[in-house]
């Protein structure tokens, strides 16, 4: 065969020869992200086998369109048999636009039939779920939500950001704010908790035609019946998004939407600790035909298999009695977490939690002039010492920049193996960092920066702990 110069790139050399940079930066991320705790909530470890089926040869090709349809409603069984699903690939015309998709189409149904086994509850068959899986993101699933049960102008009512909704429920500086009348609901001033009166009276009031219901810094379970209530009293199309608790859903630690909810989406790299990509499901035929023309061909164009190849992966280890441990440990870790924080003396918003995050309200950490500890500032120096946190508004908070929280998560350290022991450690860590911390702030040109000291013996002190810790957990 003919010698092709560009073929030994393509077959042969390694990273570290083609792109040293790259490989350095990437060498760099990882050593960050075994020597540091990170307990961002909406961040997980994704397994080898997963990052397999990422970088496999589904990553060459374009798919647009859908898997024949008969092979998204066939069980698992049957979908593998190769010679049945090929002859009919042979014989009969498809969904897809172009040819080359034979084995796409076992990757894509074979993703779809696992979620949908997964997500099935005894009353909600699985062979009852629609399943998409080609939203390339949580955000652009969303939005094909809106695309596919709302016109521009229409009402719809999700949680404020501030208090713990997502960017495309409604924020003013996305799409979806920019593109329908928002109606946004918060907690209860006192209790910090979801309040269904209200937001029942507002549903009444404003008659949306769509409730989004579910939480980036929320740290408690939602009631989906009294949602589905809620929504069927005003026509409403309820959308559960459940992108950050869909691990803890699918194992019993979070309730689950289905059969409440028109429309449920979530991403896949959460705690389901997959790929970064995201699944729509419905338990209605035509609005899954409805959300199917909104990803592809409203949203989106190609889909990108590698990933939903890694979906399946990611499904296929979900449905174990490993992942099942994982994500019980998970909350159990959250729960100790807290507990130890608040025995620390720290407060949490929201009171506490009973998922797999929580919120620090750093408002009771002042400096001499009465000025609280901001997120910014706290989770920088937090960082310096090896732990990875984000900063979070939190209910009062009324400028992001101004964020009054962090957030906390236990995924990640849980994946690595932390348990009850590692979290009250851990718990301890931070409130000596964040009660030692001294807040100020200095005008900026156009706004208040929030900032913090902290005594450099207590840091030094700090970072040493985390290490061990680290090295603890190997
Ligand atoms: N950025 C995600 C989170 O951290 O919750 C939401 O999209």
């Amino acid at each position: 065969m003919k010698e092709v110069e560009y073929r030994d790139l393509i077959y042969q050399k390694e990273l570290a020869e083609v792109d040293p940079d790259i490989k350095r930066i990437i060498d760099f991320e990882e050593k960050r992200q075994k020597e540091k705790i990170i307990l961002i909530p909406s961040e997980s470890i994704c397994p080898k086998a997963v990052r397999e089926a990422l970088g496999s040869c589904f990553t060459n090709i374009y798919a647009e369109g859908y898997p024949a349809l008969r092979m998204t409603r066939e069980e698992e069984k049957e979908l593998l048999n190769f010679d049945r699903q090929l002859s009919y690939y042979q014989r009969y015309s498809n969904r897809r636009f172009y040819r080359g998709c034979e084995y796409a189409d076992f990757i894509e149904s074979l993703a779809q039939r696992r979620i949908a086994r997964s997500f099935a509850t005894p009353k909600i068959k699985a062979g009852d779920i629609f399943v998409n899986v080609q939203p390339l993101s949580g955000a652009t699933a969303n939005n094909s939500v809106y695309e596919a049960f709302c016109k521009p102008g229409d009402t719809v009512m999700g949680m404020s950001l501030s208090v713990g909704g997502h960017l495309s429920h409604g924020s003013k500086v996305n799409r979806s704010g920019k593109r329908y009348q928002i109606v946004s609901y918060g907690v209860d001033a006192k209790s910090e908790r979801l309040d269904y009166e209200e937001i029942e009276g507002l549903a009444l009031r404003h008659k949306p035609k769509m409730i989004i219901a579910g939480y980036t810094s929320y740290p408690w379970t939602p009631d989906w019946e009294r949602f589905h209530k809620i929504a069927a009293q005003c026509g409403a199309i309820l959308f559960a998004d459940i992108s950050h608790p869909a691990g803890l859903v699918i194992t019993g630690f979070y309730p689950n939407p289905i059969g409440y909810a028109d429309v449920i989406t979530f991403t896949t790299h959460k705690t389901i600790c997959g790929p970064r990509a995201a699944v729509i499901l419905t338990t209605d035929q035509e609005k899954a035909e409805r959300i199917d023309q909104a990803v592809f061909p409203g949203e989106q164009g190609g889909p990108h298999l590698n990933n939903i190849a890694a979906i399946a992966v990611a499904f296929k280890i979900a449905r174990t009695r490993k992942f099942f441990n994982l994500q019980k440990k998970i909350v159990g870790n959250c729960k100790v977490l807290a507990e130890s924080l608040q025995k620390e003396g720290l407060k949490l918003a929201y009171g506490g939690t009973n998922t797999h995050l929580l919120v620090i309200d750093l408002r009771n950490i002042k400096g001499k002039n009465g000025y609280s500890l901001k997120g910014e500032p706290a989770a920088r120096i937090l960082d310096l010492a090896g732990i990875v946190t984000n900063k979070n508004t939190i209910p009062g908070d009324t400028v992001t920049a101004q964020a009054s929280g962090i957030r906390l998560g236990t995924p990640w350290v849980t994946q690595r193996g932390c348990g009850a022991s590692e979290m009250k450690k851990l718990a301890r860590i931070i409130a000596t960092i964040l009660t030692n911390i001294k807040p100020f702030s200095y005008l900026g040109l156009s706004e208040e920066i929030p900032r913090g000291k902290i005594d450099f013996k207590i840091l030094q002190r700090a970072k040493e702990d985390v290490k061990k810790l680290v090295k603890d957990i190997g």
